[in-house]
């Protein structure tokens, strides 16, 4: 094995998923409702007919699903809590539920048991549905940030003494984009698409992504100021982006349209979590007061928050080309176009089974080196994934045998590894997305991203080839075999 091929021994590695994905068993053991069941009540045709009723009905299967990662020799295993099962109507002044806090106890018990790492997310989308009718969720920023810290101290108290990594919140650019401009992901808010609940996509993204930044902040000082010294673990935020490069490269307006494209999808959130400064220049510029602002005493807040690493969900890059003509008011990408083709015709990266997302590994060893030296924290990979083509129709006699994922997975470690010895940067492990088939949100169970095939009739679980090479993969690059 080449030299810079190796990943160090204490290189952390895994699968993930999150709750509403997977666990089904929505109204059982006293979980209250979240905007998610109710976005797939309300217009089922907003994602395929698909809800996640039963979805792999991991809530009474999970232990199967722990031997999966047993089998897969998983040093961790990422997944979700449900919200709604810990506080069925989320609020701060509102009761637990011991049932559903068990349910968490069993797993992480268990994960701990068979020396599986448990990486916990406290928020994977499925806001309560009780803070949503109260108050409006997300939009209100006041209420929103109090109860999420009494949730996640709730979460510090419950299972801290085991669980050591904390990721507060996943993709709060999607949970804000796709919530309160597209309307495509719950609450399903938009000013612009038709299927929607009337919104205010100029304003309302930018209000949820202020609370979510918020939340992040006050869950990160409830953890350091009265939990670390005696659980000593670390915490972080999940962050999306793809990587940009510029549609004509000797265009520098081409270039700046890149570099504006992550500031909107990365420095939004990245600014205050990593920076501890307002958001970016370009954003404000293009915003406005459209974009809130932080009073002093956020910003105090912000200054105190120390956040331990960046979870880093990667999984497709694009082009950017930029616009001449004044920006919509609900414009959220910073004025221009998003491309898979560049001025030449060329195409980014391999083609998969999802059409928006191409396989570019170089890319991904851009955007991670970006990342490290823009934000300087380290990076856990926390999402990285694909569909295989045509897996969407396949058997699972077919779906098994998987050679695109596993040259997808190897491609992208050697990014990550080409990151770590050529660029300095620091990255300390990787989450494969997902530990099997699932509730791909509103694209239904169409899209396939499991390393194991998921039986949605029978509920059987069948492992794809991808899950037992990532193994290999590690051993291999950890000098372990
Ligand atoms: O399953 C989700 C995966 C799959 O692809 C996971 O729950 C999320 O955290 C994450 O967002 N995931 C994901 N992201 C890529 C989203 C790109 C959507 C582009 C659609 C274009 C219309």
């Amino acid at each position: 094995m080449n030299k810079t091929s190796f990943l160090p021994v204490d290189f952390e590695w895994g699968f993930a998923t999150a709750a509403y994905q997977i666990e089904g068993a929505v109204d059982i053991d006293g979980r209250g409702e979240s905007i998610w069941d109710t976005f797939c009540r309300l217009e089922p045709t907003r994602t395929n007919g698909a809800n996640g009723d039963v979805a792999c009905d991991h809530y009474h299967l999970w232990e199967k699903d722990l031997d999966l990662l047993t089998r897969y020799g998983a040093k961790a295993y990422r997944f979700s809590v449900s919200w709604s099962r810990i506080i069925p109507f989320g609020g701060r002044n509102d009761p637990l539920n011991e049932a559903g806090i068990a349910f968490y106890n069993q797993l992480i018990d268990s994960l701990v048991m068979r020396g599986i790492t448990p990486w916990l997310t406290l928020y994977h989308w499925d806001l309560p549905q009780g803070l949503q009718n109260r108050y409006g969720g997300w939009l209100n920023v006041e209420e929103s940030q109090l109860d999420f810290e009494r949730y996640a101290r709730v979460c510090f108290e419950r299972f801290g003494d085991r669980v050591k990594n904390w990721i507060t919140l996943n993709e709060p650019w999607i949970q804000s984009i796709y919530g309160y401009s597209t309307g495509v992901n719950a609450p399903g808010r938009s000013s612009t698409n038709e299927q929607s609940e009337a919104g205010d996509s100029s304003t309302e993204p930018w209000i949820a992504g202020k609370a979510q930044i918020m939340s992040h902040i006050r869950a990160v000082i409830a953890y350091n100021r009265d939990f670390r010294r005696q659980q000593d673990g670390q915490i972080g935020i999940s962050l999306n982006g793809d990587y940009y490069e510029p549609w004509d490269s000797s265009d520098s307006l081409d270039w700046e349209a890149a570099e504006w494209r992550m500031e909107f999808q990365i420095g939004w959130f990245a600014n205050p979590v990593f920076l501890k400064k307002d958001y970016p220049e370009c954003m404000r510029r293009q915003l406005g007061l459209r974009l809130p602002q932080f009073t002093h005493e956020e910003l105090a807040l912000i200054e105190e928050a120390e956040t331990d690493f960046y979870g880093m969900n990667y999984y497709t890059s694009q082009f950017a080309r930029h616009r001449n003509a004044k920006p919509l008011d609900t414009d959220f990408r910073g004025n221009l176009d998003e491309l898979q083709c560049n001025r030449e015709g060329k195409q980014v990266g391999e083609e998969s089974g999802l059409y928006w997302l191409r396989s570019c590994p170089e890319l991904f060893r851009k955007h991670l080196t970006r990342v490290y030296r823009l934000y300087g924290k380290p990076i856990y990979v926390t999402e990285n994934g694909c569909p295989c083509p045509g897996e969407d129709g396949m058997t699972c006699a077919e779906a098994v045998n998987d050679p695109y994922r596993i040259r997808y997975f190897e491609s992208h470690l050697d990014a990550i590894c080409k990151s770590i010895h050529e660029d300095e940067a620091s990255i300390k492990g990787y989450f494969a997305w997902a530990l099997l088939d699932n509730l791909e949100w509103s694209d239904g169970y169409g899209p396939r991203f499991g390393v194991t095939f998921t039986n949605y009739e029978t509920l059987e679980r069948t492992p794809k080839q991808s899950a037992l090479m990532l193994r290999q993969m590690f051993a291999e690059r950890q000098g372990i075999i």
